[in-house]
C-alpha cells in the first residue's frame, strides 16, 4: 500500500538498543535535551537477559504481527473497498463534527514533578538536587534537575542511580501527597464544585460559568488559579485551557513547568492545533497504537488520522475508528459525565515469592475473607469469580467459575476460589516486589446487589462507582474452556485483562474481515470491566472506557495503555501500603526487580443484575 511506512530500522547488529523502547524510555516533560541514545543504551544494558526484557520483547514480537497482520489487511483492500470505506469516513467526520460543541471552557491542572515537589516543599535542603522518590525497584516521580539524566517515573530506581549517579532518593509519603492534594481540591472547588480530580495531581474544571460570571477569560482563570494553588500549597502547577477535556490535557503540559497554554474557542484555531500535534500526545494513544499507526499507515500526527479515514474505519472497530477520527478533529469531552453508582468491589494483597501451595491457598483464605467483609458491609453479592493470574513470565492467565446463585458468604467463595487455584497448581509464585508487576491475590465482585450509595453528592474525586453492562461479560464456559495460555501467545493480538477469553465484535460493522474476533489493536471492541487494583479504590473501565478511578477515558482496547494505567494505579496503591504498613520490613527482596513478576487477582463478575 502507498501509504505504508517502511519497516523501521531493526535495532540489530551493534546496536541493539535503538529498538529497546520500555515506558521509561519514553520522554516525559522536562527530559527534551536528554541524551536518548545514552539513556536507551544503559537501560538495555541493564535489564537484557532479564524476564522484564524478555517480556519486553514478546510484547514487540506481538506488536510486530499486529502490524504485519493489519498490512497484510491493507494489502487486501480493493479499490472498491477503499472507497467504499472512504464515504462510510466522510460520513462519520460529518456526524463527528456536527457534535462539535465549542460553548465550553475546559481547564485541565497538573502538579509539577507533584511527589517530587511534595518532598522538597517538606526538605528544603532538597530543592536543586536531583531527586527521585520511590526506591531501588521503583521510581514514582523524578525531580526536573533528575529528568535532565533522563530519570523518570516508572523506571527502577537502580537505573536510575546509573544514569545519575548522584540522584537522591526519598521514599514515597501518601499521607503527605494526599493533604496536599486536597489543599488544591479545595482550589478547584471554588472554580467548579463538579471538577473530575483524575489522580492525586490532576483535575478538568469546567470553568464556563467562572468565565460568564465574572467576566473574565480562560486564561485570566487560569493565571488566578495556578496562583491561588501557589499561594495555598507552595507547589507549582501547569494549566491547558481548550473547549474540551482532551485537548485541555494536552494543552496543560505544553508550557511545564508552572506554564499555563490556551487554545481558543475556535474551531480553525483547533484544527490548527491538531495538525501538526503527534499522536502519542493523546491520552489513549500509547506506543503501540503509535507504532501501528505510523508503521502501517504513516501517520503520526492528529491531522492525519483525517487524511487516512478511509483506512482507519476499514483496519479498525467502529469504536477505535470513531476515537481516531474525533483525535482529528479535535474533540473531546465536554460534557461533565454522571456519576455512577458503584457496582463492583475487591481487594488485592502483597504477597512474598513462594510455590508453596499451602501458602497460596492461606493467603486466597486472607482475601476471600477481607473481600466477604467488604461485600457484606456494603450489601453486595456477586456470582462469578475470575482468578487471575501472572506469572513469573509475565503471562496473564484468567480463569472463571460462576456460582449457582448469589454469594457472599466466606465459605461460599472461599470454595469457587480454592477450585479454581488448585486447577492452576503447581504453580511457582515469586516475589513481588516490583509495583507493575506486584503481586496481589484480589477477590473482586460486581452486581446489582447493591445498597445504593447514598454518597453520591460527594465531590467527584471520591466517587468509584461501576456501571458495567453484564450482557457483554464473558460467560464462565468461555473463559474455562476456550483460554490457554498457548492461545495467548499465538494470537497476533494481545489478549485483554480478561486473560486472553475472546469476545464477540459487539460493535456491528462492516470489516475487511469480518470474521475478525478481536480489533487491529487487539481490543476487544465490548464493553468490559478489564482490570483490578487494592483498596482503597478497585480500577475498573466504566462503560468500557472510562477508568473508575481517575475518570480517565480509553476507549476499549487500547490495552497497551490499559496495562499502564492499571499499573499507574497499582503503583500509587503499592505506594500507600508502602507508606501505611509501617510494620512490614523493606527486606532486601523488594528491591529485586526483574525476576519477581508474579501476580494473582481474584474477580468476581456479575453475571447477572437483579432488579
Ligand atoms: N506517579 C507514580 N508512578 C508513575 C507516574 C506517576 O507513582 N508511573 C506519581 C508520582 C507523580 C504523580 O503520580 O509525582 C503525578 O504524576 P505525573 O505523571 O503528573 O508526574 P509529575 O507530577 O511527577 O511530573 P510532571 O507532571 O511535572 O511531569
Ligand atoms: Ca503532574
Ligand atoms: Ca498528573
Amino acid at each position: 500500500m502507498s501509504s505504508a511506512a517502511g519497516t523501521p530500522p531493526e535495532g540489530g547488529g551493534d546496536r541493539p538498543w535503538q529498538s529497546y523502547h520500555t515506558a521509561y524510555t519514553n520522554a516525559k516533560a522536562g527530559m527534551e535535551g536528554v541524551d536518548r541514545e545514552k539513556v536507551q543504551k544503559v537501560i538495555y544494558e541493564m535489564s537484557k537477559g532479564s524476564k522484564y526484557f524478555e517480556n519486553e520483547q514478546r510484547k514487540e514480537t506481538l506488536t510486530k504481527q499486529k502490524i504485519e497482520h493489519l498490512r497484510a489487511q491493507c494489502a487486501t483492500l480493493t479499490d472498491n473497498d477503499i472507497s467504499h470505506f472512504q464515504k462510510v469516513a466522510e460520513k462519520k467526520m460529518l456526524e463527528l463534527e456536527a457534535s462539535r460543541d465549542l460553548s465550553k471552557i475546559w481547564l485541565h491542572t497538573d502538579m509539577d514533578a507533584f511527589y517530587a515537589a511534595v518532598e522538597t516543599l517538606n526538605d528544603p535542603s532538597l530543592k536543586g538536587k536531583p531527586l527521585a522518590v520511590g526506591s531501588m525497584s521503583m521510581i514514582a516521580t523524578a525531580s526536573y534537575e533528575a529528568r535532565k539524566f533522563g530519570v523518570r517515573a516508572a523506571m527502577p530506581g537502580f537505573i536510575g542511580c546509573k544514569l545519575c549517579p548522584g540522584l537522591v532518593f526519598v521514599r514515597p509519603n501518601f499521607e503527605r501527597y494526599t493533604h496536599y492534594s486536597e489543599l488544591t481540591r479545595k482550589v478547584f472547588q471554588r472554580y467548579d464544585p463538579n471538577f473530575i480530580a483524575t489522580s492525586l495531581d490532576e483535575a478538568y474544571l469546567n470553568i464556563t460559568n467562572v468565565c460568564i460570571e465574572r467576566g473574565i477569560t480562560g486564561e485570566e482563570v487560569a493565571t488566578e488559579l495556578r496562583a491561588a494553588i501557589h499561594q495555598e500549597t507552595g507547589l507549582t502547577c501547569s494549566a491547558g485551557v481548550a473547549p474540551n477535556r482532551m485537548i485541555a490535557k494536552v494543552c496543560s503540559d505544553i508550557n511545564k513547568p508552572n506554564g499555563q497554554f490556551i487554545l481558543p474557542n475556535d474551531r480553525e484555531a483547533v484544527l490548527t492545533f491538531v495538525s501538526t500535534l503527534p499522536i502519542r500526545k493523546i491520552g489513549g494513544i500509547g506506543k503501540v497504537t503509535e507504532q501501528m499507526l505510523c508503521q502501517v499507515l504513516g501517520i503520526s500526527t492528529c491531522q492525519e488520522m483525517l487524511q487516512k479515514a478511509a483506512f482507519l474505519c476499514a483496519l479498525f472497530s467502529e469504536c477505535s475508528a470513531d476515537f481516531f477520527l474525533s483525535v482529528g478533529l479535535g474533540l473531546g469531552g465536554t460534557e461533565t459525565p454522571e456519576q455512577r453508582q458503584r457496582k463492583s468491589i475487591s481487594c488485592e494483597r502483597t504477597f512474598a515469592a513462594t510455590n508453596d501451595s499451602s501458602l497460596l491457598f492461606e493467603k486466597l483464605a486472607n482475601l476471600t475473607e477481607n473481600l466477604t467483609d467488604d461485600l457484606q458491609k456494603e450489601g453486595l453479592k456477586g456470582k462469578t469469580l475470575t482468578l487471575k493470574l501472572k506469572t513469573a513470565d509475565f503471562e496473564v492467565r484468567t480463569r472463571a467459575v460462576t456460582a449457582r446463585g448469589y454469594i457472599n458468604s466466606k465459605e461460599d467463595i472461599l470454595i469457587y476460589a480454592t477450585k479454581l487455584l488448585k486447577a492452576e497448581m503447581p504453580l511457582s509464585l515469586r516475589l513481588m516486589g516490583k509495583w507493575q508487576d506486584n503481586g496481589p491475590i484480589s477477590v473482586t465482585t460486581k452486581d446489582g446487589y447493591l445498597v445504593p450509595d447514598a454518597g453520591t453528592g460527594a465531590s467527584t474525586y471520591q466517587q468509584d462507582f461501576f456501571v458495567h453492562d453484564e450482557s457483554i461479560f464473558i460467560s464462565e464456559q468461555r473463559n474455562l474452556v476456550n483460554y490457554s495460555n498457548e492461545a495467548v501467545l499465538n494470537d497476533p493480538v494481545i489478549s485483554d485483562g480478561l486473560g486472553g477469553a475472546k469476545l464477540d465484535d459487539v460493535t456491528p460493522s462492516a470489516k475487511v474481515m469480518n470474521t475478525e474476533k478481536l480489533d487491529n489493536l487487539g481490543q476487544l471492541t465490548s464493553h468490559e470491566a478489564t482490570a483490578s487494583r487494592s483498596k482503597p479504590g478497585q480500577q475498573l473501565w466504566i462503560d468500557g472506557y472510562i477508568c473508575s478511578i481517575c475518570r480517565f477515558e480509553l476507549p476499549p482496547g487500547f490495552e497497551e495503555e490499559r496495562q499502564e494505567h492499571s499499573d499507574f494505579h497499582l503503583a500509587e496503591s503499592l505506594q500507600q501500603e508502602e507508606t501505611t504498613d509501617s510494620k512490614r520490613p523493606i527486606s532486601n527482596e523488594r528491591y529485586l526487580y526483574f525476576d519477581m513478576p508474579s501476580q494473582i487477582n481474584c474477580f468476581l463478575l456479575p453475571f447477572q443484575v437483579t432488579s
